[in-house]
């Protein structure tokens, strides 16, 4: 076989290949338009500006800085901060879906033959497959973290969090590339052809208003199925509400005394609650923390997975206890559970939560003794603080150097 017979040969398995391929003008709905990308764009733009900000706000308080503490008040700024970032993340899932449909045929563009067109192309190319995958990756993964259903070996904090930075950046570049189109598309009429392909000929049985608009209730029902966990007049009507409410004292479980492994010591009369400074050293029983000065307050449980309630908390001020071992005012505390294994078993309070005249060592919940599940004997309960750091069955309190 001679060269040329190789060439043709060659051209003629590329070309099948390549006429296989759909082109971008074989779309012809005029559903698959611009002016709707836009449009859902721009509130899925949002919705991922609002998970971002607030996402920053439960890693700085779940990673306390040294230089930039982490307010105490208001009481509930975490509880709508966190609420915030799941609703908003909620919304976003039908707004991407719509999103990708609607531009699904520039996937198909035939390359630009001049090299320099090509290049940006390519650029420009590769900077939405960032975005998309991550923004895929970090739905998926947040709404599976709601579900408290972890089919990975990641560590799910640190790269939604990283994830969260690459998404962001990408989204950034890709505004920037395509403002002068986003600004023509959105100040003419979305029914209008502008900026339309040639192709798109065919007669949907939809109008563009009425997909833009069928992707904002899909949003809003989303929502509504979901937010009761955290909106509790919403709470009956959230049949995909990660937590339903119910548990003892009307609070719901996160994870049960049974799960965590503790029933026994937590049951046990050898229990004590251990407070350390420097050293002295004093243990308490139940019943002496009964004997303390009891402190009632109303303190959100707001869990980073989403959910929150409101409850009023009885027990020990933290402070009182630290008083009792004559450790100084603006020392980090060690909080240690009886849990003998898993990551929330022990966690820092930082001084200005050890501090603080609202933080608890909690005895009692919505004016029951504490429920073995929420931490009996007792627990941790402090304002704005997220849910994973409230631990629960602590036996030893630890003032740091
Ligand atoms: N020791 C310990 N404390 C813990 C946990 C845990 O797994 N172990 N889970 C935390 C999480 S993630 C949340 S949201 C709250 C839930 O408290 P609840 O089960 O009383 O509602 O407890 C926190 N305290
Ligand atoms: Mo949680």
């Amino acid at each position: 076989m001679g060269l040329t017979e190789v060439r043709e040969k060659v051209e003629g398995v590329v070309g099948g290949v390549v006429s296989r391929v759909p082109d971008e003008g074989d779309f012809t709905s005029r559903l698959r338009s611009p002016a709707v990308a836009a449009r859902v764009g721009l509130w899925l733009g949002i919705s991922f500006g609002l998970c971002f900000v607030t996402g920053l706000v439960s890693h700085w308080a779940q990673s306390p800085d040294p230089w930039f503490a982490f307010p105490t008040r208001p009481v509930r700024l975490y509880q709508l901060t966190q609420g915030v970032h799941v609703i908003a993340g909620t919304a976003a899932v039908p707004l991407l879906l719509v999103k990708l449909w609607a531009v699904f045929p520039k996937l198909f563009s035939r390359p630009p033959k001049d090299l320099r067109l090509l290049l940006v192309e390519t650029l420009e190319r590769v900077s939405i497959a960032v975005l998309v995958a991550a923004s895929i990756f970090q739905l998926a993964s947040g709404i599976s973290n709601s579900a408290q259903w972890y089919p990975w070996s990641f560590d799910f904090r640190g790269t939604h969090y990283a994830l969260g930075w690459i998404a962001i950046g990408a989204l950034a570049v890709h505004i920037a590339v395509k403002l002068p189109l986003i600004r023509d598309l959105l100040g003419t009429d979305i029914e209008s052809g502008t900026h339309d392909r040639e192709s798109m000929q065919g007669e949907p049985p939809l109008t563009r208003r009425g997909l833009v608009r069928g992707a904002f209730l899909a949003s809003g029902v989303a929502v509504v199925a979901t937010a009761g966990s955290t909106v509790p007049g919403l709470r009956t009507v959230s049949v995909f509400g990660v937590r339903d409410g119910n548990g003892p004292g009307g609070l719901p479980v996160n994870k049960s005394a049974k799960e965590a492994d503790v029933v026994a010591a937590a049951l046990s009369d050898g229990y004590r609650l251990r407070v350390v400074h420097d050293g002295t050293e004093m243990a308490f029983t139940r019943a002496d923390l009964e004997q303390m000065r009891q402190r009632t307050h109303d303190l959100p449980l707001a869990c980073v997975e989403g959910w929150s309630a409101n409850a009023t908390w009885t027990g020990v001020r933290l402070r009182d206890l630290l008083d009792a071992v004559g450790a100084p005012r603006g020392r980090d505390v060690n909080i240690e559970s009886l849990q003998p294994a898993g990551s929330y078993r022990s966690t820092l309070l930082p001084h200005q939560f050890a501090d603080d005249s609202l933080t608890l060592l909690a005895l009692g919940l919505n004016g029951e003794q504490l429920a073995l599940d929420h931490g009996y004997p007792c627990r941790l309960m402090a304002p704005n603080r997220p849910g994973v750091l409230q631990t629960k069955w602590v036996t030893k309190v630890e003032v740091l150097g």
